[in-house]
């Protein structure tokens, strides 16, 4: 089998003191971080959308990297992808990868071709899968991209575009059981709206909600026993999406009763849009029950838009790590690298060394999360700041055993007094000492 990427060695952990730009220094698979072995903790998958289609394209200019597999677009191309795509994964040490139905194809004419093309593609796959032993993370449709689904896919207004995105879930979810995933995604880039002027919020998502009961029913009745996801996003390509963020879009998965369903995959980029950080969207979502995946990311913040960076911040992957940790790990799914190049990025090298940084910086993350845990001062403080609420008035509060007259009579018995201090700046001490002992 042709080798495309003959300059990338398979990468090797050679430890923090190493130079050499094409081996881990802190992400050391086997290693052990609170009991469980680093690659446990963190179960990276590939995606193909960055990992192998997107060549640097943006508003402004077309592609600076070569995304072409020395093929033009035919089926050859689409296998030439999937060959390079397995080398670069087991180079580079993924056991899991992410697909769009349009990723892993040759161009389709139309949704029968779509159909056809991904059947074949699967079968190809499924050989390597079989010879490598990458598995199935995540699948997903792509109902953005396609002119049909201009006002929307399944929130659209027109029937038409409604059934196409049944269509095209209908046969991604096959080919995602068939490759044996762990889960399908939603992720509605245009299921949303522009402007509320031309638009019937309410029935649009009563629609969404009927499509993916349709989804789930078809899913479960086609022995798919994955979680589905659902992937929050405030905005881009759509000016409101429907899945804001976290919270948002709970209340939709509570209101229509998906609970024992669907999950969420949470994204760093998609975080900040929502002027939130990552942890905070893991925290909202792992306190509800319902942390499913998350898509690894930072966001350039001095931008407004998605840039998808590969991970770069440890203090942010620590606090996302620490989240994780304290949901005894990401039980339903994978940290997805939705991460790619920038656009100058155009050397060869330079997919496999942003994957090589991001998972040392999740390493580094996960080492930082398990060292302030096992640490405690941070746990100890937040724990001490409601201990008011352990004994007395407060333990009454919390067993619901008394009411806003006896409060009144508490409150009017006490004495102004100044409450203690937060600390915040003790406690960012705190993570810079552990950060660098
Ligand atoms: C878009 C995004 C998607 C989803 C899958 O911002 O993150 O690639 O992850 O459709
Ligand atoms: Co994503």
């Amino acid at each position: 089998m042709k080798e495309y990427y003959p300059n990338i060695p398979k990468i090797e952990y050679e430890g923090p003191a190493s130079k050499n730009i094409l081996a881990f220094k802190h992400y050391n698979k086997d290693e052990k971080v609170m009991g469980k072995r680093m690659s446990e903790h963190l179960k990276f998958a590939f995606a193909f959308w960055h990992g192998m289609n997107y060549d640097g394209t943006d508003m402004f200019g077309g592609g600076t990297y070569d995304r072409t597999f020395g093929q033009k677009e035919s089926r050859e191309k689409a296998k030439a992808r999937i060959n390079a795509a397995f080398e670069l994964m087991q180079k580079t040490g993924f056991e899991y990868f992410c697909f769009h139905d349009v990723d892993i194809c040759e161009p389709s004419a139309n949704l029968a071709e779509l159909k056809t093309n991904l059947l074949y593609i699967t079968d190809y796959i499924k050989e390597h899968m079989a010879k490598t032993g990458i598995k199935l993370a995540w699948g997903t449709a792509n109902l953005f991209g396609a002119a049909r689904y201009q006002h929307g896919a399944a929130t659209s207004p027109y029937v038409e575009s409604y059934a196409a995105a049944a269509c095209q879930v209908k046969n991604a979810l096959d080919a995602t059981i068939k490759m044996g995933g762990i889960g399908y995604t939603f992720w509605g880039g245009r299921e949303g709206y522009d402007t509320l002027l031309n638009t019937n919020m309410e029935f649009e998502l009563d629609n969404l909600a009927r499509f993916y009961r349709m989804v789930i029913d078809y899913g479960r009745s086609n022995g798919f026993k994955g979680t589905f996801y659902i992937e929050p996003k405030p905005k881009e390509p759509t000016m409101h999406q429907y899945d804001f963020d976290v919270s948002t879009s709970i209340a939709f998965i509570q209101k229509y009763g998906f609970e024992s369903d669907i999950k969420l995959n949470i994204e760093g980029n998609h975080a900040s849009l929502a002027g939130h950080t990552f942890e905070h969207e893991i925290r909202v979502a792992r306190i509800n029950g319902l942390l499913g995946s998350i898509d690894a990311n930072h966001a350039e913040t001095l931008v407004g838009w998605d840039t998808d960076e590969f991970p770069k911040d440890v203090k942010s992957t620590a606090l996302v790590m620490y989240e994780i940790l304290k949901n005894n790990g990401l039980q339903y799914g994978v940290i997805n690298f939705d991460s790619k190049l920038r656009r100058p990025s155009s050397d060869e090298l330079d997919n496999a060394i942003g994957f090589i940084v991001g998972m040392d910086t999740f390493a580094l993350g996960l080492k930082l999360a398990a060292k302030i845990i096992e640490d405690g001062r941070i746990d100890e403080f937040v724990r001490n700041r409601y201990s008011g609420f352990n004994a007395g008035i407060g333990e009454k509060i919390v067993k619901g055993e008394t009411n806003l007259e006896e409060l009144e009579e508490y409150a009017l018995s006490l004495e102004e007094k100044r409450l203690p201090s937060g600390r915040q700046e003790y406690l960012n001490g705190i993570i810079n000492e552990l950060m660098f002992s």
